[in-house]
């Protein structure tokens, strides 16, 4: 059988990261935390589709296509965090389970980054642990997919 696949999503400004702010979102670049994924995702039988989009639409675009062929979300929105209900109605729509990442600790920066509208759609949030953040996010999805019996053996 097929491993599950978990669509990993990054919103706008991430492919800066590490080249741009590392005393903010740290050293690792966007390519780093796709092998940090791809190597976490494979010790959990995951599949990844790890991708990033400066884009509302895109983003919304891939939420959609997400439907009926992924298992599950994890999303960093970035800048759409705070702003995109097209964001937020396109994972309410997708009947996935949703676990929103932030590399860093919204609710300790500016108050414009604390509300999330996107929260609404997530089964859970991580937020504040760095890129780390997206390794934990998988393997909260692993128990989230895993089949009830194969949940029952711990
Ligand atoms: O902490 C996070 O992961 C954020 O989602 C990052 C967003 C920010 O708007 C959110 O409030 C919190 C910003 C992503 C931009 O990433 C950059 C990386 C390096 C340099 C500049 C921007």
């Amino acid at each position: 059988m097929n491993p599950p696949l978990i669509t990993v999503l990054n919103g706008p400004n991430l492919n800066l990261l590490g080249i741009r702010e590392p005393e903010k979102y740290g050293h690792s670049t966007l390519d780093d935390v796709e092998s940090l994924c791809a190597e976490v995702a494979e010790g959990l039988g995951l599949a990844i589709d790890f991708r990033q989009t400066n884009g509302e639409g895109e983003l919304i675009t891939w939420v959609q296509e997400c439907r009926g062929r992924a298992a599950g979300i994890i999303i960093n929105p970035a800048g759409y965090t705070t702003t995109s209900i097209g964001l937020l109605d396109a994972l309410l729509a997708s009947d996935l389970p949703v676990i929103e990442v932030h590399i860093t600790n919204i609710h300790r920066r500016e108050e414009f980054r604390h509300h999330s509208f996107v929260s609404k759609a997530a089964t859970g949030v991580i937020a504040g642990l760095g890129v780390q953040g997206y390794a934990l996010a998988l393997r909260a999805m692993a128990q989230l997919v895993a089949p009830a019996d194969a949940d029952d053996e711990g």
